[in-house]
């Protein structure tokens, strides 16, 4: 048996968590050779009930579970992690304006970006969940000094899979038939989903689906709001399908990424190829070799249509970091 991998979790007592943490440790992203240890973060208040997902989590007698540390303390959390999934977070209240939401989700990032930095492991990996997750993401890097711009992902999976999904639907071909969709920016209502480069069965999904108009309209506006629209439908937000997107996100970065495709998740911008301003974390299309860093894929064309669409998601991150300035 291999040397277990440390996760830690944040928000081990939300709705998210209830499906990720029971799937981290069932070798499904890591392999059934490899063994994990849940680090699970949450705030004082909800450590009676992270007790309860605790014991669920042991009578799920998953023989690659090595060990349970629930904690309210992220230094404990985070100690030796080699991956951090940053799912907690506080939710939007009564009143509160965007502004006051990120501001408020920044200082948890302030902290928990410090206990990274000070007790994960050397080669730690970092993806931020919890919204506004791009912002959130900035703050907990800036905060980490010590740990290197490609070990920082904000999720933009979930996007991904859902547009594809809308894709193959529309196409009426199963889901393992769309590849290259990237999504670009903000994970909010202001992300390019982009369907120019997307490939249905190989072909460009433009000539398969013929409908410029659908294409720009309901294919767009569906992904950017289906987090509410599944709000409406279910009485809570996305949780399972969140869970899964952070699973893929994981599997993407161990793994090869197959040959032409690339994935999507939100990344520090310092070098990147498309001209987006520094110092955010912006979604992009990636690859990588599965050895540990990843690349933004280079010499997409975009067109007017699609540079004008990544520039107003630029926008929106700007505006939400003069929100969290003196954070970061
Ligand atoms: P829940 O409200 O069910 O759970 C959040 C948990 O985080 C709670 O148990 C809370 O006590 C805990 N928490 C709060 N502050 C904490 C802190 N400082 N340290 C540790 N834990 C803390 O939310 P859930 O549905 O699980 O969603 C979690 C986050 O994911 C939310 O911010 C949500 O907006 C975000 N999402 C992000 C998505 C994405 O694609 N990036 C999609 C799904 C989801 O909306």
């Amino acid at each position: 048996m291999k040397d277990p991998i440390r996760m830690a979790i944040t928000g081990g007592a939300g709705q998210i968590a209830y499906s990720l943490l029971f799937r981290l440790a069932n070798g499904e992203v890591f392999g059934p050779d490899q063994p994990v240890i849940l680090q699970i973060l949450e705030i004082p208040e909800a450590m009676e009930a992270l007790k309860g997902v605790v014991m669920e989590l042991k009578d799920s007698a998953q023989p690659l579970l090595y060990d349970i540390i629930a904690t309210d303390d992220a230094n404990v959390a985070m100690k030796d992690a080699n991956w951090a999934i940053l799912v907690g977070g506080r939710p939007r209240g009564p009143g509160m304006e965007r502004g006051d939401l990120i501001a408020a989700n920044g200082q948890i990032f302030v902290t928990q970006g410090k206990a990274i930095n000070d007790h994960a492991a050397a080669d730690v990996r970092i993806v931020v969940v919890a919204n506004p997750c791009n912002s959130n993401c900035l703050v907990a890097k800036a905060n980490a000094p010590d740990i290197p711009a490609d070990r920082w992902f904000a999720m933009t999976r979930l996007d991904e899979n859902r547009a594809k999904s809308q894709l193959a639907d529309r196409a009426g071909v199963l889901v393992s038939g769309v590849t290259n969709v990237g999504v670009w920016g903000n994970h909010s209502a202001t992300q390019y989903p982009d369907f120019e480069h997307a490939r249905i069965q190989g072909k460009p999904a433009t000539d398969v689906i013929n409908d410029r108009q659908w294409l720009e309209n309901d294919f767009i506006t569906t992904v950017q709001k289906r987090g509410a629209e599944i709000i409406q439908a279910r009485g809570k937000s996305s949780a399972a399908s969140a869970a899964n997107a952070a699973l893929d996100t994981i599997r993407s970065l161990i793994n090869p990424t197959p040959e032409g495709d690339w994935f999507s998740a939100a990344v520090p911008t310092e070098g990147n190829p498309y001209g987006i301003e520094e110092n955010l974390i912006y979604s992009f299309p990636l690859r990588t070799d599965g050895k540990g860093s990843y690349k933004i894929v280079e010499g997409i064309e975009l067109s007017d249509y699609a540079r004008e669409k990544t520039r107003i998601t630029e926008r929106e991150l700007l505006e939400e970091r003069e929100a969290i300035e003196d954070l970061i």
